[in-house]
């Protein structure tokens, strides 16, 4: 039963947008799938953010320059006016740039399947500028405030998670985001990018630990004995991943659209994902705190493994 694992966050939006598979535990950069807009990842901005620079001293040339951005912006109001997703810039009679709900007719259409995505309503849209542009024009609706973005890909018959299954998957999960990590450590060393000195620091430890388990097809069992041995290589990387996720807003809780960019493409490949990420949230309040989040990974909290100062 080992099933892939696909992850797709910001971070490896370094990666030239690749997604990360994980075939038997071993994670491969593939550059198939382009990045899946899950909404989290933008913040939903609405104001005009063109960043002209009235303080420097400019040379002619580049005054020119201005003068063209700013005639083209008078032009046209909504050039580098960015709308929240669902959304489209248009001007009102005064000239001035606003957001309305964009017509879901007027999203570009899909060029392969992987644009699709499975919404709550258990509907296929055809990308996720059609799911938002949808979710807009029913605002005020019980529907419209029910549709969410559930999953990458169209809709599937998703198997139940049985309890037994369930309990395997933090392990292989666990195991996972450390070989992910490894293998940015590889990249990082290869082209330095894809580590902050820090995390760097953090992946090295575990790379030069001699005992590590190496990436492979492992069973449930030997991933269980090796947290019980090896323990402490796996702290940082469920920090890390909490970390990667945690950044709208950066606030130590994970919302379901921060959650997004790594449940939506794990949902159609791993039947325990939704499952998984409803019972880490242990109070239900909808979001999902760093010790919520350590301890559906199994790091103990009464050692202070639990490091608000490993969120990097
Ligand atoms: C992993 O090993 C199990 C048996 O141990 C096997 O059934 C499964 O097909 C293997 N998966 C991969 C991806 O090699
Ligand atoms: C969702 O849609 C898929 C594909 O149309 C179908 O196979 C599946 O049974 C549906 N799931 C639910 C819960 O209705
Ligand atoms: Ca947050």
């Amino acid at each position: 039963m080992f099933a892939k694992l696909c992850k797709l966050n910001a971070f490896f939006t370094l990666l030239v947008k690749d997604v990360i598979t994980m075939e038997g535990n071993r994670p491969q950069v593939s550059p198939t799938l382009a990045t899946i807009e899950t909404g989290s990842q933008e913040p939903e901005v609405e104001e005009v953010s063109s960043g002209y620079d009235t303080n420097a001293n400019k040379e002619g040339e580049e005054v020119d320059e201005e003068i063209e951005k700013l005639t083209a912006v008078l032009l046209n109001p909504c050039d580098n006016f960015r709308c929240k997703r669902g959304k489209t810039c248009k001007p009102d009679t005064d000239g001035k740039p606003g957001c309305v709900c964009q017509d879901p007719l007027e999203c570009p259409g899909s060029t392969n399947t992987f644009e699709h995505v499975c919404g709550t309503d258990n509907k296929t849209y055809d990308t996720s500028c059609e799911l938002f542009a949808t979710k807009c024009n029913l605002e005020g609706t019980k529907r419209g405030y029910k549709l969410h973005l559930d999953y990458t890909g169209p809709c599937k018959l998703i198997p139940q998670c049985v309890k037994n299954e369930l309990v395997q998957f933090p392990l292989r999960m666990r195991d996972w985001l450390k070989n992910v990590l490894l293998q940015l450590y590889e990249h990082d060393s290869v082209s330095p990018g894809f580590l902050t000195p820090k995390q760097r620091f953090r992946v090295k430890k575990i790379f030069e630990n001699e005992r590590r388990l190496h990436a492979g097809n492992h069973s449930v069992e030997l991933l269980a004995q090796d947290f019980e041995k090896n323990y402490n290589m796996y702290i940082y990387p469920v920090h890390w991943q909490f970390a990667q996720l945690d950044k709208h807003p950066s606030d130590r809780t994970l919302s379901h659209s921060e959650l997004a960019p790594l449940r939506a493409p794990l949902v159609p490949m791993e039947h325990c994902t939704s499952l998984f990420f409803q019972e880490c949230d242990a109070d239900k309040d909808k979001q999902v705190t760093l010790k919520e989040w350590t301890s559906c990974f199994g790091i103990k909290d009464g050692e202070n493994d639990v490091d608000v100062n490993l969120l990097f």
